[in-house]
Protein backbone atom coordinates (compact mmCIF):
# COMPACT_ATOMS: atom_id res chain seq x y z
CA UNK A 1 0.00 0.00 0.00
CA UNK A 2 2.82 2.53 0.81
CA UNK A 3 4.84 1.64 -2.18
CA UNK A 4 1.86 2.09 -4.03
CA UNK A 5 0.74 5.80 -2.54
CA UNK A 6 4.23 7.03 -3.06
CA UNK A 7 4.51 5.97 -7.09
CA UNK A 8 0.76 8.04 -6.85
CA UNK A 9 2.11 10.77 -5.36
CA UNK A 10 5.99 10.69 -7.06
CA UNK A 11 3.31 10.54 -10.63
CA UNK A 12 0.99 13.69 -9.30
CA UNK A 13 4.45 15.86 -8.34
CA UNK A 14 6.18 15.31 -11.75
CA UNK A 15 3.02 16.45 -13.42
CA UNK A 16 2.70 19.37 -11.57
CA UNK A 17 6.53 20.42 -11.74
CA UNK A 18 6.38 20.48 -15.70
CA UNK A 19 2.95 22.67 -15.08
CA UNK A 20 5.49 25.26 -13.97
CA UNK A 21 7.49 27.07 -16.53
CA UNK A 22 10.99 27.13 -16.39
CA UNK A 23 11.45 29.92 -19.25
CA UNK A 24 9.27 33.16 -18.83
CA UNK A 25 6.91 33.60 -22.00
CA UNK A 26 7.41 36.05 -24.29
CA UNK A 27 4.47 38.94 -23.53
CA UNK A 28 5.61 38.23 -19.70
CA UNK A 29 5.82 41.64 -17.48
CA UNK A 30 9.07 41.39 -16.23
CA UNK A 31 9.46 42.61 -12.96
CA UNK A 32 12.89 43.01 -10.61
CA UNK A 33 12.45 41.34 -6.93
CA UNK A 34 15.32 42.09 -4.39
CA UNK A 35 14.82 40.54 -0.78
CA UNK A 36 17.13 43.02 1.66
CA UNK A 37 16.78 42.38 5.57
CA UNK A 38 13.37 42.91 5.93
CA UNK A 39 11.50 44.22 2.87
CA UNK A 40 11.15 43.83 -0.68
CA UNK A 41 12.73 46.10 -3.45
CA UNK A 42 10.05 45.86 -6.63
CA UNK A 43 11.04 47.44 -10.01
CA UNK A 44 9.73 47.58 -13.34
CA UNK A 45 12.98 48.17 -14.97
CA UNK A 46 11.09 48.68 -18.86
CA UNK A 47 8.12 50.68 -16.84
CA UNK A 48 10.77 52.84 -15.47
CA UNK A 49 8.93 52.36 -11.66
CA UNK A 50 10.00 51.02 -8.25
CA UNK A 51 7.98 50.46 -5.12
CA UNK A 52 8.70 47.81 -2.42
CA UNK A 53 6.40 45.34 -0.34
CA UNK A 54 3.66 45.70 -2.89
CA UNK A 55 3.36 43.48 -6.42
CA UNK A 56 1.02 45.79 -9.05
CA UNK A 57 0.13 42.58 -11.56
CA UNK A 58 -2.16 43.08 -14.40
CA UNK A 59 -4.78 40.36 -14.41
CA UNK A 60 -4.56 37.35 -16.89
CA UNK A 61 -0.73 38.67 -17.75
CA UNK A 62 2.35 36.32 -16.56
CA UNK A 63 4.55 37.82 -14.77
CA UNK A 64 8.34 36.66 -14.85
CA UNK A 65 9.40 37.83 -11.41
CA UNK A 66 13.81 38.01 -11.56
CA UNK A 67 14.65 37.39 -8.30
CA UNK A 68 17.61 38.30 -6.43
CA UNK A 69 18.90 39.63 -2.82
CA UNK A 70 20.94 42.02 -2.02
CA UNK A 71 22.50 40.46 1.48
CA UNK A 72 21.21 36.93 2.91
CA UNK A 73 18.74 33.86 0.80
CA UNK A 74 14.83 34.93 1.23
CA UNK A 75 12.70 32.99 -0.22
CA UNK A 76 9.17 34.63 -2.19
CA UNK A 77 6.67 32.78 -1.07
CA UNK A 78 2.82 33.95 -1.96
CA UNK A 79 0.44 30.75 -1.37
CA UNK A 80 -2.64 31.56 -3.29
CA UNK A 81 -0.64 32.12 -7.12
CA UNK A 82 1.67 29.23 -6.42
CA UNK A 83 5.55 29.08 -6.65
CA UNK A 84 8.03 29.44 -3.97
CA UNK A 85 11.48 30.36 -5.01
CA UNK A 86 14.64 31.52 -3.48
CA UNK A 87 16.40 34.74 -3.83
CA UNK A 88 19.90 34.25 -3.79
CA UNK A 89 22.63 37.18 -3.29
CA UNK A 90 25.05 35.13 -6.13
CA UNK A 91 22.72 35.04 -8.65
CA UNK A 92 19.12 35.04 -10.24
CA UNK A 93 15.96 33.16 -10.30
CA UNK A 94 13.20 33.60 -12.64
CA UNK A 95 9.43 32.68 -11.11
CA UNK A 96 6.80 32.90 -13.41
CA UNK A 97 3.38 33.53 -11.84
CA UNK A 98 -0.09 34.58 -12.87
CA UNK A 99 -3.51 35.98 -11.32
CA UNK A 100 -6.03 35.33 -12.96
CA UNK A 101 -8.48 36.93 -10.50
CA UNK A 102 -8.28 40.18 -9.15
CA UNK A 103 -7.51 40.69 -5.64
CA UNK A 104 -4.99 41.24 -3.13
CA UNK A 105 -2.52 38.27 -2.34
CA UNK A 106 -0.70 38.09 0.58
CA UNK A 107 2.88 36.87 0.50
CA UNK A 108 5.84 36.42 2.82
CA UNK A 109 9.46 35.54 3.43
CA UNK A 110 9.68 31.30 3.22
CA UNK A 111 13.22 31.14 4.32
CA UNK A 112 14.49 32.13 7.96
CA UNK A 113 16.50 35.61 7.05
CA UNK A 114 17.37 36.93 10.43
CA UNK A 115 15.06 38.77 13.35
CA UNK A 116 12.49 40.26 11.88
CA UNK A 117 12.28 37.65 8.87
CA UNK A 118 8.31 36.96 10.02
CA UNK A 119 7.73 40.89 9.19
CA UNK A 120 8.58 40.48 5.73
CA UNK A 121 5.60 40.49 3.84
CA UNK A 122 4.40 41.31 0.26
CA UNK A 123 0.92 42.16 -0.99
CA UNK A 124 0.39 41.17 -4.69
CA UNK A 125 -2.28 43.69 -6.47
CA UNK A 126 -3.77 42.15 -8.88
CA UNK A 127 -5.61 44.71 -11.14
CA UNK A 128 -7.45 44.78 -14.48
CA UNK A 129 -5.00 45.46 -17.17
CA UNK A 130 -6.57 49.44 -17.81
CA UNK A 131 -6.16 49.92 -13.81
CA UNK A 132 -2.71 48.46 -13.97
CA UNK A 133 -1.29 50.95 -16.22
CA UNK A 134 -2.77 53.87 -14.62
CA UNK A 135 -1.15 52.16 -11.43
CA UNK A 136 2.03 52.10 -13.34
CA UNK A 137 1.58 55.52 -14.94
CA UNK A 138 1.22 56.79 -11.48
CA UNK A 139 4.30 55.76 -10.09
CA UNK A 140 6.23 56.90 -13.30
CA UNK A 141 5.89 60.09 -11.91
CA UNK A 142 8.72 62.21 -10.06
CA UNK A 143 8.17 62.60 -6.29
CA UNK A 144 4.76 65.62 -5.62
CA UNK A 145 6.01 69.09 -5.44
CA UNK A 146 5.55 69.62 -1.43
CA UNK A 147 2.75 71.83 -1.28
CA UNK A 148 2.99 74.51 1.82
CA UNK A 149 5.36 75.60 4.16
CA UNK A 150 5.95 72.62 6.35
CA UNK A 151 5.96 70.42 3.14
CA UNK A 152 8.65 72.24 1.98
CA UNK A 153 10.84 72.60 5.05
CA UNK A 154 9.71 68.81 5.04
CA UNK A 155 11.72 68.05 1.59
CA UNK A 156 14.72 70.66 2.91
CA UNK A 157 14.96 68.29 5.99
CA UNK A 158 14.96 65.02 4.58
CA UNK A 159 17.06 66.36 1.56
CA UNK A 160 20.09 67.60 3.28
CA UNK A 161 19.77 65.37 6.38
CA UNK A 162 19.95 61.42 6.78
CA UNK A 163 16.98 60.16 5.07
CA UNK A 164 18.39 60.97 1.84
CA UNK A 165 21.88 59.20 2.51
CA UNK A 166 19.54 55.83 2.54
CA UNK A 167 15.95 56.42 0.41
CA UNK A 168 15.29 57.76 -3.08
CA UNK A 169 12.67 60.30 -4.12
CA UNK A 170 12.69 60.46 -7.86
CA UNK A 171 12.84 64.03 -9.32
CA UNK A 172 14.87 65.08 -6.21
CA UNK A 173 18.80 64.69 -4.86
CA UNK A 174 18.28 61.50 -2.78
CA UNK A 175 18.64 59.05 -4.51
CA UNK A 176 20.51 56.02 -2.05
CA UNK A 177 19.12 52.40 -2.22
CA UNK A 178 19.80 51.36 1.29
CA UNK A 179 16.13 51.49 2.27
CA UNK A 180 12.62 51.61 0.01
CA UNK A 181 11.65 53.97 -2.50
CA UNK A 182 9.22 56.88 -1.20
CA UNK A 183 8.90 58.51 -4.12
CA UNK A 184 5.00 57.29 -3.77
CA UNK A 185 5.52 56.26 0.23
CA UNK A 186 1.99 57.89 0.53
CA UNK A 187 0.05 55.21 -1.57
CA UNK A 188 1.28 52.10 -0.12
CA UNK A 189 -0.92 50.03 2.40
CA UNK A 190 2.00 49.09 4.64
CA UNK A 191 5.02 50.31 6.15
CA UNK A 192 7.75 48.03 6.99
CA UNK A 193 6.49 44.93 4.65
CA UNK A 194 3.38 44.87 6.55
CA UNK A 195 4.55 45.73 10.17
CA UNK A 196 2.02 48.52 10.50
CA UNK A 197 -0.53 50.11 8.11
CA UNK A 198 0.11 53.04 6.31
CA UNK A 199 -1.97 55.62 8.34
CA UNK A 200 -0.57 59.13 9.74
CA UNK A 201 -0.07 57.95 13.21
CA UNK A 202 1.91 54.71 12.28
CA UNK A 203 3.84 56.94 10.12
CA UNK A 204 4.69 59.25 12.40
CA UNK A 205 6.09 55.93 14.77
CA UNK A 206 7.89 54.75 12.34
CA UNK A 207 9.77 57.94 11.40
CA UNK A 208 10.68 58.83 15.13
CA UNK A 209 11.51 55.56 16.32
CA UNK A 210 10.92 52.41 13.78
CA UNK A 211 12.10 49.97 16.06
CA UNK A 212 9.28 50.50 18.04
CA UNK A 213 7.63 49.08 14.88
CA UNK A 214 9.59 46.33 13.83
CA UNK A 215 13.09 46.30 16.01
CA UNK A 216 16.20 45.25 15.23
CA UNK A 217 15.18 47.41 11.35
CA UNK A 218 18.69 49.26 9.22
CA UNK A 219 16.72 52.48 9.98
CA UNK A 220 17.89 54.38 13.15
CA UNK A 221 15.67 56.92 15.19
CA UNK A 222 15.30 60.01 13.79
CA UNK A 223 16.92 62.85 15.92
CA UNK A 224 14.73 65.45 14.44
CA UNK A 225 13.14 67.62 17.05
CA UNK A 226 9.26 67.54 17.06
CA UNK A 227 8.35 70.53 14.57
CA UNK A 228 11.07 68.73 12.32
CA UNK A 229 9.42 65.64 12.16
CA UNK A 230 6.09 66.81 12.26
CA UNK A 231 7.19 68.82 8.97
CA UNK A 232 9.19 65.65 7.28
CA UNK A 233 5.76 63.89 8.10
CA UNK A 234 3.94 66.94 6.16
CA UNK A 235 6.19 65.60 3.10
CA UNK A 236 5.56 62.19 3.14
CA UNK A 237 2.34 62.30 3.98
CA UNK A 238 1.53 63.77 0.40
CA UNK A 239 3.88 61.80 -2.15
CA UNK A 240 0.71 60.06 -3.61
C1 LIG B 1 20.57 53.96 7.59
C2 LIG B 1 19.57 53.99 6.56
C3 LIG B 1 18.27 54.72 6.79
C4 LIG B 1 18.08 56.02 7.21
C5 LIG B 1 19.13 57.04 7.66
C6 LIG B 1 16.66 56.25 7.14
N1 LIG B 1 16.01 55.13 6.71
FE1 LIG B 1 14.00 54.91 6.40
N2 LIG B 1 14.26 52.94 6.04
C7 LIG B 1 15.46 52.28 5.95
C8 LIG B 1 15.23 50.87 5.73
C9 LIG B 1 16.30 49.79 5.58
C10 LIG B 1 13.83 50.71 5.71
C11 LIG B 1 13.07 49.37 5.51
C12 LIG B 1 13.01 48.64 6.83
C13 LIG B 1 12.16 47.39 6.82
O1 LIG B 1 11.00 47.43 6.38
O2 LIG B 1 12.67 46.37 7.30
C14 LIG B 1 13.25 52.02 5.87
C15 LIG B 1 11.88 52.29 5.82
C16 LIG B 1 11.33 53.56 5.83
C17 LIG B 1 9.93 53.85 5.63
C18 LIG B 1 8.85 52.81 5.34
C19 LIG B 1 8.76 52.58 3.85
C20 LIG B 1 7.89 51.43 3.45
O3 LIG B 1 7.38 51.46 2.33
O4 LIG B 1 7.73 50.48 4.20
C21 LIG B 1 9.79 55.21 5.72
C22 LIG B 1 8.51 56.00 5.56
C23 LIG B 1 11.09 55.76 6.00
N3 LIG B 1 12.02 54.73 6.06
C24 LIG B 1 11.36 57.11 6.18
C25 LIG B 1 12.59 57.63 6.59
C26 LIG B 1 12.82 59.01 6.96
C27 LIG B 1 11.78 60.11 6.93
C28 LIG B 1 14.14 59.11 7.33
C29 LIG B 1 14.87 60.33 7.87
C30 LIG B 1 14.30 60.92 9.08
C31 LIG B 1 14.73 57.78 7.18
N4 LIG B 1 13.77 56.91 6.72
C32 LIG B 1 16.04 57.46 7.45
C33 LIG B 1 16.71 52.86 6.07
C34 LIG B 1 16.95 54.15 6.50
CU1 LIG C 1 13.52 37.24 4.04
Amino acid sequence: MPVALLVVVLGATVEAMRDVPATAPADALVVDVVGHQWWWEVRYRKEGVTTANELHVPVGRPIALRLTSADVIHSFWVPELGGKLDLLPDGTNTLVLQADQPGEYRGECAEFCGLQHARMRITVVAEPAEQFASWAAAQQQPAAEPAGVAARRGQELFLGGDCATCHALRGTTAAATVGPDLTHVARRRTLGAGAAPNTPGDLADWVSDPHSTKSGVAMPATDLAADELDAVLAYLGALE
